[in-house]
């Protein structure tokens, strides 16, 4: 056990074991990042992940509930029950189910426990995209034109706001995000029924009403610049990734960095991202979200957890990403400057689903032979091994496969034969997909946006 550092004594933020309360690939990962720093760790499952090979390899495990991740994963009063069990003393909440639920955050932390994540405050204000706006106009960071308040309810003024915005124009919903509750308005003669429509989506699905409305952006590219703060108003920017290769709002392959983001340009953008994180008081790791068209930045949403594709980061910057998210949790100080921050060569990851490669509905069944690709610069996140049970019940992801290299063009036949390296029986995969892309020339060229994929996959199904 190592030594507690005197400043989380000082900050009383230590704690030794950690629940993961999450499964899959990233309760893999983050419980190899947990040993690594002699903590001791905790597993949950539901009943259908008992067999996953990451419950044996944890310190200890619960059962906490059926398959079904309403009465599981998403479980706050059973994964607390869970933790005062096993004396865990901080909970990671991975991605998805409970990492970005501030009332989980405030719960935690409120039961004597470390949430191992930003402050609720944090998460709450970045739940709130108007909120979350408003704070990212005050540091300075650039924003998609438009209001950083609540669309009025009178006529005559949200056709001003439309016409001062200039069309095409998009509604969005405060509590929505990733894609959910918006709706682009082409002319003035739409707005009505658009604000309308997504009002009532609104209060169906968020339990607000609350709108905003902003330029729309018809060909960007989606960027991302991952953060790092501590407790101690530190905080860097570890450079970017290009996330736009996605269908249906799931991203399918991520790089770092973004190609062709020149260093002056996307310099004071990180800068004030970080300034960002200051003026709120964000602690660990986070990631803004930007559109990117003809060389500006547009921010459109902060995801306060750590991201299914941090490896590509970690890949070109050297930083363990979830080693720094659970010491900045603990209390410590950041370990790391600006000036300390390099990034090389080039990384891609894709998403190994298990999935039909031409319907992309779910796969299940056992897996009854595997083969993973090894090397130079090849990296797989995975819990699955041959035997492996893919339920039903969870998110596809069953593999990440990270490739880095000194050039993209390096990187990217790093991919094709990692890929070509990846024998996965017994259940369908979209590898024969992602093989299919890692040829595409255009991709190769980096002449993508956000909806590329969708239009390379409707030109594939007529060819
Ligand atoms: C936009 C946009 C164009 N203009 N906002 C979709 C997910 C959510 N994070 C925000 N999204 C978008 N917001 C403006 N002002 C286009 C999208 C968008 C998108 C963004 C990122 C990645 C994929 C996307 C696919 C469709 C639409």
């Amino acid at each position: 056990m190592p030594e507690p550092s005197e400043h989380s004594l000082a900050t009383g933020r230590r704690f030794d074991t950690v629940l993961i309360a999450n499964r899959g690939e990233i309760a893999a990962r983050i419980q190899r990042a947990c040993r690594e720093l002699g903590l001791k760790t905790v597993a949950i499952c539901s009943e259908a992940d008992r067999q996953a090979p990451y419950i044996n390899t944890a310190d200890s495990f619960l059962c906490i509930g059926p398959s079904i991740a309403g009465k599981s994963y998403l479980n706050p009063d059973a994964i607390l029950l869970a933790a005062r069990l096993t004396g865990a003393g901080a909970i990671h909440p991975g991605y998805g189910f409970l990492s970005e639920n501030a009332a989980f955050a405030d719960a935690v932390e409120k039961a004597g426990l470390i949430f191992i994540g930003p402050p609720a405050s944090s998460i709450a204000i970045m739940g709130d995209k108007i909120a979350a706006k408003r704070a990212m106009m005050a540091a300075g960071v650039p924003c998609v034109p438009g209001p950083d308040t609540a669309l009025p309810d009178d006529p005559a003024s949200v056709e001003r706001i439309a016409f001062e915005i200039g069309y095409p124009v998009i509604v969005k919903a405060a509590g929505g995000g990733g894609g959910r509750g918006m709706r682009v308005v082409a002319k003035a003669e739409q707005l009505h029924e658009a604000i309308a429509l997504t009002r009532e989506e609104a209060r169906k699905a968020f339990g607000s009403p609350s709108l905003y409305m902003e330029k729309f952006l018809q060909h960007p590219r989606h960027i991302e610049i991952q953060v790092i703060c501590d407790d101690h108003g530190n905080a860097v920017w570890l450079g970017h990734r290009d996330c736009s290769m996605q269908r249906r709002h799931q991203k399918v392959v991520e790089e770092a960095p973004a190609l062709g983001i020149a260093p002056e340009i996307i310099q004071p953008v990180g800068m004030a991202c970080v300034e960002a994180c200051r003026q709120i008081g964000y602690r660990g790791v986070g990631t803004f979200e930007f559109l990117y068209e003809v060389g500006a930045f547009y921010f459109i949403e902060m995801n306060t957890r750590l991201q299914v594709e941090h490896p590509v980061t970690e890949m070109t910057s050297g930083v363990d990403i979830v080693r720094a998210q659970i010491k900045a949790a603990e209390g410590q100080v950041l370990e790391l400057t600006q000036d300390g921050v390099t990034c090389d060569g080039h990384s891609f990851e894709c998403r190994i689903n298990a999935e039909d490669p031409d319907t992309f509905l779910p796969s299940a069944g056992v897996i009854t032979r595997l083969a993973l690709p090894e090397g130079p610069g090849i990296r797989v996140d995975t819990h699955i091994d041959a035997g492996y049970k893919v339920s039903p019940y969870y998110d596809s992801l069953i593999a990440k496969l990270i490739v880095h290299a000194p050039t993209r063009a390096q990187a990217m036949a790093r991919m094709c034969e990692a890929l070509a390296g990846t024998e996965i029986e017994g259940i369908a995969t979209n590898i024969p997909f992602l093989r299919a892309l890692f040829e595409d020339h255009a991709f190769a060229r980096g002449e993508t946006d956000i909806h590329y994929l969708e239009q390379w996959l409707k030109l594939r199904r007529v060819a």
